[in-house]
């Protein structure tokens, strides 16, 4: 039968009407991305194990915008694959999760109203669950882009998930994460350097974590102290988050596409930043080249001041942000 690329409607919960990449499969379509890899988007239909069933219809229109529809999360999840392949490829030329060219797959209705989502090295696929009374699907675009970024990490750095090097590995997924959102330039879904703020994690409409001041989590570690790795790495990861906020945008106040910010240093310094395109390809090349599994934050400093002098050289603006920001985050 005949067998075409297409490029179908997705009525997505988040992220508003996209185009979605598709598969002609004879009289079906399939959500399979034949430009990305062949990335492929399965319904677990509540199951835990498996891949459950490929995404097939007889329209090449996903979803209606609502949870009810079980296509909306797929549509969503397509999107946020697509959207983290582009970022990639077009911010660091990096084909593929491993670089390769290969796609991941990704699964949603994960279990029953479990309000998580996950990367899984060993499946090298990522999974989604539907929220809060099944309503609310972890698979907002700076979700999906967080997760498929520990596939990354897991690929080159190796960031052991524990201690400083696990908050590192959780902020990278953070950073990269809001890197595919503001990449994506979908006008329903602005980025912002907040974390999870469509998901409503917490139902009271905050966001799960804000990197301008990471202590508005009411968890989160703002600057670095000595027993910081001993926080839970969605804490510990604060350090770096805002470390790239300060360098992305600067201390002090700031309202970006619509949202305050308000980043204080740990010193009372001012940090200039360099804009959030020179922080990410710093904050990559240091991932790719200079991080270990056991890179702490110490380790971070001397790999990013590393990076940005490969990238700007040692007397650059560039170089002296990325200290200056180290800096503010406690970071010496
Ligand atoms: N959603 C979580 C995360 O990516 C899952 C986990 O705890 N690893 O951080
Ligand atoms: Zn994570
Ligand atoms: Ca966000």
């Amino acid at each position: 039968a005949y067998q075409g690329i297409e490029t179908g409607v997705g009525n997505t919960q988040y992220s508003g009407k996209v185009d979605l990449s598709t598969t002609q499969s004879g009289s079906s379509y399939t959500l399979t991305d034949g430009t990305r890899g062949g990335h492929k988007t399965y319904n677990l239909d509540h199951g835990t194990s498996g891949t459950g069933t490929l995404f097939s219809q007889s329209e090449d229109t996903w979803g209606d915008g609502k949870a009810s529809n079980a296509a909306t999360a797929a549509a969503d999840a397509a999107y946020g694959a697509q959207a983290t392949w582009d970022f990639y490829k077009n911010t660091f030329g990096r084909s593929g999760i491993k670089n390769d060219g290969k796609a991941a797959y990704s699964r949603v209705h994960y279990g029953n109203a479990y309000v998580n989502a996950f990367w899984d090295d060993s499946c090298f696929c990522m999974t989604y669950g539907d929220g809060t009374d099944d309503s609310a699907p972890l698979t907002s675009l700076d979700v999906a882009g967080h997760e498929m970024s520990h596939g990354v990490t897991a690929d080159t750095a190796g960031l052991e998930y524990s201690g400083e090097s696990g908050g590192l590995n959780e902020a990278t997924s953070d950073i990269f994460g809001t890197g595919v959102e503001f990449a994506a330039n979908n006008s329903s879904d602005v980025g912002d350097y907040l974390i999870g703020e469509k998901i409503d994690i917490n139902g009271d409409g905050t966001p799960l974590r804000y990197m301008d001041k990471p202590s508005k989590d009411g968890g989160s570690a703002d600057s670095w102290s000595s027993g910081v790795g001993d926080k839970d790495v969605h804490y510990s990861s604060g350090v770096a988050n805002h470390f790239f906020y300060l360098l992305s945008e600067g201390s002090g106040a700031k309202t970006i596409n619509g949202v305050n910010y308000d980043s204080p240093t740990q010193d009372g310094s001012t940090v200039t930043g360099i804009g959030r395109d020179k922080a990410l390809q710093i904050w990559y090349k240091a991932l790719t080249t200079y991080f270990t599994s056991t890179t702490d934050y110490a380790g971070a400093r001397t790999g990013t001041l590393k990076a940005a002098s490969d990238l700007y050289g040692e007397s650059s603006t560039e170089y002296k942000a990325v200290e200056a920001a180290w800096t503010g985050v406690g970071v010496k």
